[in-house]
């Protein structure tokens, strides 16, 4: 009996050191340790032999079954650190695909239009402070045009950005003048939110200071990237806007391409969506960032980047753009 299991370990020890793929090596298991293996069956008749030979026989299936299943686990580890992955990179791909969003679609196409013009890109950090958010953007804490952003305050004054603008500040302390920036960037507002109004947006800033600008530059400016950006025309409109960080300040609005001007709930019945407010930089926001006023002037704008993909892509809800219904996003090629 006991010379039978010795062959036996040196059968199986052999064809484990011969196994070269995991399935062997499952397969010898069962065959070796396995309920119908042929030491199962000795240890079952065990009850039959007389008690000196059991004890002895007994001992040494428990000691070839360890014998086994160590060589068993060396081997497998040992096929496992030198298998490759095996790639076969002409198999069709049966997924679906993933598309960039929209959103990040116009950004881009903005950026090249901008870097074009020599403007440079630049970020900023979505968790901002409250001077650059605010104070140097000429927005002292008493001022009544903190309450026309309703920030998400962090605490020890930091707080989610509720623009793009602290960008243009940190790119004027960087650089200084003359300077062309674009900040694309995600911005967050305690907003009530409907077909236009996200509490969750992107932004993208310009800022352009130099010697002699003034507002026809802006006016060009604002022209090239809509015209490339629609490659059809679109009716704008400029009107005066309040804003502290610019003097003068405009609007500037687009005729709702959801229904022509004609008012739906993404104009909120207007017929015209806020799209690029801008102006000329205040001489107090150059200052407060040691840029001399009497010598240098800019221009700034903060293009609603969320909007524009909606006017661009006929997205008639922003909060599509939030939403995790993978059916809703499909037809954008959002997902
Ligand atoms: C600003 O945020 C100014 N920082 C823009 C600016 C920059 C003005 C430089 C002058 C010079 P406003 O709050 O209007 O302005 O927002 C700018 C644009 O962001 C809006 O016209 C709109 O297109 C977009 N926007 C604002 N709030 C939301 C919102 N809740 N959801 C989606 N888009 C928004």
């Amino acid at each position: 009996m006991n010379k039978n299991l010795f062959e036996l370990r040196e059968c199986a020890l052999k064809e484990i050191e011969n196994a070269r793929k995991p399935s062997e090596i499952a397969q010898l298991k069962s065959k070796y340790l396995g309920k119908k293996s042929k030491i199962s069956e000795v240890m079952s008749s065990l009850k039959n032999l007389p008690i000196e030979e059991r004890r002895e026989t007994g001992k040494l299936c428990n000691a070839i079954k360890k014998q086994i299943a160590e060589a068993l686990k060396t081997k497998s580890e040992q096929i496992l650190s030198e298998s490759s992955f095996d790639i076969d990179i002409t198999m069709p791909i049966n997924k679906e695909r993933g598309s960039l969003s929209p959103i990040t679609i116009v950004g881009n196409e903005v950026c090249d239009i901008l870097q074009k013009m020599g403007f440079a890109i630049v970020s900023g950090p979505e968790i901002e402070d409250e001077y650059h958010n605010f104070d140097a953007l000429n927005i002292p804490a008493s001022h009544p045009a903190r309450d026309m952003q309703d920030t998400y305050w962090l605490g020890s004054n930091k707080l989610l950005r509720t623009h793009t603008s602290p960008c243009q500040v940190r790119a004027m302390e960087r650089y200084g003048a003359p300077l062309r920036i674009a900040a694309p960037g995600r911005c967050f507002r305690n907003e009530d939110i409907d077909a236009c109004h996200e509490n969750t947006f992107f932004q993208l800033e310009g800022m352009c200071i130099d010697k002699n600008i003034s507002i026809p530059n802006l006016i060009y400016v604002m022209r090239t990237i809509l015209s490339e950006i629609f490659a059809q025309d679109v009716q704008v409109r400029l009107r005066p806007g309040y804003f502290p960080f610019v003097e003068p300040g405009f609007e500037l609005d687009i005729k709702c391409l959801i229904c022509g001007g004609e008012g739906c709930p993404t104009c909120k019945g207007s017929g015209w969506l806020e799209l690029c407010p801008c102006g000329m930089v205040h001489p107090n926001v150059l200052r407060i960032s040691n840029i001399d006023p009497d010598e240098y002037s800019g221009f700034a704008f903060g293009v609603g980047l969320t909007r524009l993909a909606m006017m661009k892509y006929h997205i008639n809800d922003i909060r599509v753009f939030n939403t995790c219904n993978l059916e809703e996003l499909d037809q954008f090629g959002i997902v």
